[in-house]
């Protein structure tokens, strides 16, 4: 096993026998193979789609595969067998279809083009078969962007939006990884490339999910309890939400969000039930104490997943890419899914123990921060606002970030926060105060909805008169955890933002060359201390 793709690698460097997140060498080294599988599918659905006779089960499938080998999502065995399974069935039909159409040239297939069920288990699929360290970290760098954008398109597919042009480019990026004779120019290009389309799935995900469940409002959500038995659901797929709603209504069971699906209470659809009840306890990280006194039962629609407690295992369920030995795992048929057993359970489970009460604010997605804009823009004319500051991306279990609290607790009275994904757990119950009836954390909403920060700082800056973005008012001081946050940050420097500060430490995969292209073009800063950075970002 070799794994590096998140920040909590061990020792900042690799973890090589089981993973500091839970993953077991052997689930490592399955899904390196499904990672191998995927590239040889790629290869071939390539050439059926330049010929129009690629399938959407195939996109499907790719979307779904690289999603679950995200940070902390399948932790099966069997999980990731099967896709690697049904992976090999699929790339020798493309590859069937394509001799009967005599679109194949036999001749000069590459390696990768030439797995077969029967000679995977003696090829080495592992990362480090890439010698050179800059070119590894490259191709790193792109297949977890990938991730990204796949996990990104698969809720989007969940609720009915599909874009053929997203898999091309995933099909493209998992090829490129493969040829030799790309120079690291090249990867870098592609890399780009990826914050680029990047920036298209989160717009494309944005448009599903404000079709579907109307534009986010500024919304205080109850994180108190009900005196009702309880189901906690968690992870990003908004679908789940709602199909759990609508089939907990008139149950008598109450329903929690926890985690990154906090945003989801600013949505109108999901205001319409009374029995949302709010957000229930903080990130992902503090799921094992969380979901134990929760009581009820847990639904994981998508990371995080920790490994859980024996405690509360048979209370835990999964759904979609997220799986774990132990928790029952419910699939879809014929696109729905059934939530009763949960149900049933529930019915039986005391309430949750509360943990905290009062509110938080959520639901500043672009819609509602520009629809005000003027008064936001006429703080920043009278001196009020002196400063934003994207604070957006992943939290993490290391006391490190508490560096992310501190921080916003040391910035100045005029400077706003405007932050999205689960790294707001660090700061929005700290009660910040407001500007003029702006409160001074600004949250978007999900990890994806980091697209809604990018389209109200464009949107602002514009207002104010600024053509560059890096001219303006703005700073960013970013925390990363795992792969989507990669993208959002390949989002970023695509659209060309500068001095962004990254933390609580840099990824192992990127090599010293690599940085260094990477500080000379961006001016990328690791994060210090707490008085460094507010100099630095206050600038
Ligand atoms: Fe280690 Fe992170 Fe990979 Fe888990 S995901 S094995 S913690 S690098
Ligand atoms: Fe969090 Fe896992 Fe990244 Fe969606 S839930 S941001 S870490």
């Amino acid at each position: 096993m070799f794994c590096y793709q998140c920040e909590e690698t061990m020792n900042g460097e690799g973890c090589t026998k089981n993973g500091m997140c839970g993953k077991k060498g052997e689930i490592a080294d399955l899904q390196d193979d499904l990672i191998y599988v995927l590239k040889s599918i790629a290869f071939y659905n390539q050439k059926a789609r330049e010929a129009g006779i690629s399938e959407k089960n195939t996109d499907e499938f790719m979307l779904d595969a690289l999603f679950s080998t995200i940070t902390n999502t399948d932790f099966r065995t069997s999980g990731i067998q099967d896709r690697i399974d049904r992976g090999l069935k699929l790339q020798s039909e493309i590859r069937q279809k394509l001799q009967d159409n005599n679109l194949l040239n036999e001749k000069d297939l590459p390696e990768i083009a030439t797995l077969t069920p029967e000679n995977l288990k003696d090829i080495n699929t592992c990362i480090l078969t890439t010698e050179d360290e800059d070119i590894r970290s490259l191709r790193e760098l792109l297949i977890y962007g990938i991730k990204g954008i796949a996990a990104y398109a698969h809720h989007a597919m969940m609720l009915g939006r599909y874009n053929k042009k997203i898999n091309k480019f995933i099909e493209e990026a998992l090829v490129a990884t493969t040829d030799d004779s790309l120079t690291d120019k090249k990867l870098i290009s592609l890399v780009l490339k990826c914050g680029e389309k990047g920036f298209d799935v989160m717009a494309e995900l944005d448009m599903a999910n404000t079709a579907t469940f109307g534009n986010p409002e500024p919304t205080l959500v109850n994180i108190g309890t009900s005196d009702k038995p309880g189901i906690l659901i968690s992870g990003h797929d908004l679908h789940d939400l709602k199909q759990l709603l609508d089939q907990t209504e008139g149950t008598g069971i109450d329903v929690y969000t926890h985690g990154e699906m906090l945003p989801a209470n600013s949505y109108p659809e999901f205001k319409k039930y009374g029995h949302l009840i709010g957000n229930y306890g903080g990130s992902w990280w503090r799921q094992q104490q969380e979901f134990e006194s929760f009581n009820g039962p847990i639904l994981l629609t998508t990371n995080c997943i920790v490994p859980p407690r024996n405690s509360y295992i048979d209370r835990l369920y999964t759904t979609g890419p997220v799986g774990y030995d132990g928790a029952t795992h419910i699939v879809a048929e014929d696109g729905k899914k059934d939530f009763s057993t949960i149900i049933e359970q529930a019915k039986t489970c005391e309430p949750p123990v509360q943990l905290e009460e009062g509110t938080i604010m959520t639901g500043f997605a672009y819609n509602s921060v520009l629809s005000n804009a003027d008064k936001i823009v006429n703080a920043v004319k009278a001196g009020k606002i002196k400063k934003f500051i994207v604070m957006a991306g992943c939290d993490g279990r290391h006391k490190e970030r508490q560096y992310y609290t501190d921080f916003a607790e040391a910035l100045p009275q005029d400077a706003v926060i405007l932050t999205a994904g689960c790294a707001k757990y660090r700061y929005n119950k700290l009660n910040l105060g407001e500007i003029d009836g702006i409160p001074r954390v600004l949250d978007a909403g999900q990890c994806n909805d980091s697209f809604s920060l990018i389209v109200i700082a464009q949107g602002l800056m514009s207002r104010l008169g600024f053509i560059d973005v890096n001219e303006a008012p703005i700073s960013y001081n970013i925390a990363w955890y795992e792969q989507k946050a990669v993208l959002v940050l390949l989002t970023l420097l695509r659209l060309e933002i500068r001095n962004i500060t990254l933390g609580p430490k840099l990824p192992a995969f990127i090599s010293p060359n690599i940085l260094k292209v990477l500080v000379e073009k961006f001016n990328i800063t690791p994060n210090s201390t707490v008085e460094a950075d507010m100099e630095r970002l206050l600038k």
